[in-house]
């Protein structure tokens, strides 16, 4: 896989597939005895939702699942990850078992399998039951055995099948954006309901690896952690600290009790000072052991490193930036700066600072508007070069000895991004949700002839 002018071989027994998530995709969220999610509640509530849409219709994909499978086929993916919508299969988040949402994941699996997509279930992307948010949702302790109850409930039924599990999807986005800073479900602000939150979402991952691995014979199990690589914007010791402080926050909050040592102690001090804990007597004993239970792979989510300018001087005593803020040209809608290069830093990093048995990057992408054209295509070039930059970054960690295992684009269809509505476009197959025809872009032509020649050539 050395670097030549012709372009780079593809490693072999890769996984290249799509990611989806049930809330933004699927759609039908009022049919076959499905209960209320909490973003069902928080898209009712005026504002929160950029464009004012919900998850209501979103791409139908429940409906629409065999022709979504069909078309990954076609594009020549070998891997379909998606998600479970735990309100599907217990309504009430315990208790009474919804079978007809469990037959839907049982016929998208078999659909999957049938077509050669080898299925990645995420337990948990972030659609928890209302009734349990009711009861607490996740600042509550017993929402982790309700976790363990449904993870037994689906693996028991598809543990035959399905052979690679993620738990939970991003802890730092349910912790922090959910009770931190309000912009997701369940739309709380306050600290001292993150931490408690983090701490029960790491906790009900481990507690339900060892069920999963009951449940699922030759199953792999393990989480997907979103990591952004921080740079200090400057030399200067406020914003080293900082990029420090925010490594802790985004990045070591989770790795480092995941891998067996404990909450970081520099931002434990800071958040006690904080008055955002105290003595963190949420933390039982055993916990910190169940949270650090071996996994068999991590999931890594990428998609742009993040340049940290101190907050706690004022700008005027500040040294001057080393790193400017990136221009307009070099960001996606989202306004996240394109910087391949920090995929590469941040495998390599986890590899030697952690060293997961397996890495797989299950999310990368990005989000651009482009709309069918004339021709009825969909001419996407910044989001090839987006997926050719991050394939290569992909490659370069592979030469470096990071065991990678897979790559997943996010996401295969334009979906419900949150908070943000349907104004930001990610997928590789453009959704009219007027119609909800899709179409593939350019971008995913692309990659179907990377894959199908197995090989990365530069540019179009
Ligand atoms: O759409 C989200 C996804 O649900 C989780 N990871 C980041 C994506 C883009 O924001």
């Amino acid at each position: 896989m050395s670097d030549s002018s012709q372009g780079r071989r593809l490693p072999a027994g890769f996984l290249w597939g799509a990611a989806t998530s049930s809330f933004q995709i699927e759609g039908a969220t009022r049919e076959d005895g499905r209960g209320e999610s909490i973003w069902d509640r928080l898209c009712r509530k005026p504002g929160a939702i950029a464009d004012g849409t919900d998850g209501a219709v979103a791409c139908d994909h429940y409906h629409r699942w065999p022709e979504d499978l069909a078309l990954m086929q076609e594009l020549g993916l070998n891997a379909y990850r998606f998600s479970v919508a735990w309100p599907r299969v217990i309504p009430q988040g315990r208790g009474a078992v919804n079978q007809e949402g469990l037959d839907f994941y049982e016929r998208l699996v078999d659909g999957a399998l049938a077509r050669g997509l080898r299925p990645m279930l995420t337990l948990y992307h972030w659609d928890l039951p209302q009734a349990l948010q009711d009861a607490g949702g996740w600042v509550s302790r017993d929402t982790v055995g309700a976790f363990e109850e449904y993870a037994d409930v689906v693996s028991r039924r598809l543990g035959d099948r399905v052979r690679d599990w993620v738990t939970i999807n991003e802890p730092w986005c349910v912790a922090v954006l959910g009770h931190v800073h309000g912009s997701q479900a369940p739309g709380l602000q306050d600290w001292k309901l993150g931490l408690r939150a983090a701490h029960h979402v790491l906790l009900a991952h481990g507690r339900s690896v060892p069920v999963i691995r009951r449940n699922s014979p030759g199953g792999k199990a393990g989480i997907v952690l979103i990591i952004s690589p921080p740079v200090a914007a400057s030399g200067s010791a406020a914003d080293r600290a900082a990029t420090q402080s925010f490594d802790g926050e985004f990045n070591r909050w989770y790795l480092d009790p995941l891998y067996g040592r404990g909450y970081p102690a520099d931002k434990k001090a800071e958040y006690t000072a904080a008055g955002h804990a105290q003595d963190f007597e949420f933390v039982l004993p055993g916990d910190l052991e169940d949270i650090a239970t071996p996994t068999d792979f991590l999931g890594m989510n990428y998609y742009s490193r993040t340049i940290v300018r101190s907050s706690a001087v004022a700008e005027a005593d500040n040294e001057p930036r080393t790193l400017p803020e990136p221009p307009p040209e070099r960001r996606t809608d989202m306004g996240w700066e394109v910087y391949p290069e920090g995929l590469t830093a941040s495998l390599l990093r986890v590899h030697r600072e952690y060293g997961p048995r397996e890495i797989y990057v299950t999310e990368n992408g990005a989000a651009y508007g482009m709309e069918p054209g004339p021709d009825g295509r969909v001419h996407d070039e910044p989001r090839r070069a987006y997926l050719e930059g991050h394939l290569g970054a992909c490659l370069d960690a592979i030469d470096a000895g990071v065991p990678l295992k897979g790559y997943f684009a996010w996401s295969l269809l334009d979906n419900f991004e949150w908070a943000y509505g349907y104004r930001m476009r990610f997928g590789l197959v453009h959704v009219d949700f007027a119609t909800l025809k899709r179409t593939v872009k350019d971008s995913a032509r692309w990659l179907s002839q990377v894959l199908k020649t197995n090989w990365l050539r530069r540019g179009t």
